[in-house]
């Protein structure tokens, strides 16, 4: 059993429901369960300022022997075309109904591909990820041997309820 963590994110329509079927979607892959999810974030968006706040929430996906990373990216990404995403080149950081990010999936460390590199390379710097990473794996150490709430504590950041300024 592998634990793969993924961040869901929606600034676009009914941010909640596309979480929700996102959560669905992904727990129906083949040798895919839903091991835990954390609460829903209302998250400043980053990289690109202009634009809606975003819903982001992380899950645990576990995942059997049968599912390596990257079949379940591309089943990732087949799901959000499904679900309406448009993608735009130039607009890598803008507003999307869904985005689905692999975070991690057990402790595998990939560089070659740059669509499927573990950990996520912008995770280490993201409050909306590492916030609800933290709320479901406390315990959880990253492959290079860092922990979250030693990440987390150099970034600045502020949670005010379930929301997450930065
Ligand atoms: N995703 C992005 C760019 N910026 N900001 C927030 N708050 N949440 C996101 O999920 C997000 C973002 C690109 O995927
Ligand atoms: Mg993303
Ligand atoms: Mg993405």
């Amino acid at each position: 059993m592998i634990h793969a963590f993924v961040c869901l994110g929606s600034n676009l329509g009914d941010a909640e429901a596309c979480l929700a079927r996102a959560r669905a979607e992904l727990a129906a892959l083949p040798g895919v369960t839903l091991g835990a999810a954390s609460s829903l974030y209302r998250t400043e968006p980053q990289g690109r300022r202009d634009q809606p706040w975003f819903l982001n929430q992380v899950l645990r996906l576990d995942c059997d022997e049968t599912v390596a990373a990257e079949h379940l990216l591309d089943a990732m990404l087949a799901k959000e075309l499904e679900m309406g995403r448009v993608r735009d080149a130039a607009d890598r950081f803008g507003p999307r109904v869904i985005d689905m990010d692999l975070l991690l999936f057990g402790n595998e460390e990939r560089e070659g591909d740059p669509h499927l590199i573990l950990p996520h390379p912008r995770m280490t710097e993201r409050a909306f990820v590492l916030v609800p990473l933290l709320e479901i794996a406390p315990a959880l150490v990253l492959p290079d041997g860092r922990n979250l709430a030693e990440i987390l504590e150099k970034l600045d950041y502020r949670l005010e309820g379930s929301a997450i300024f930065q």
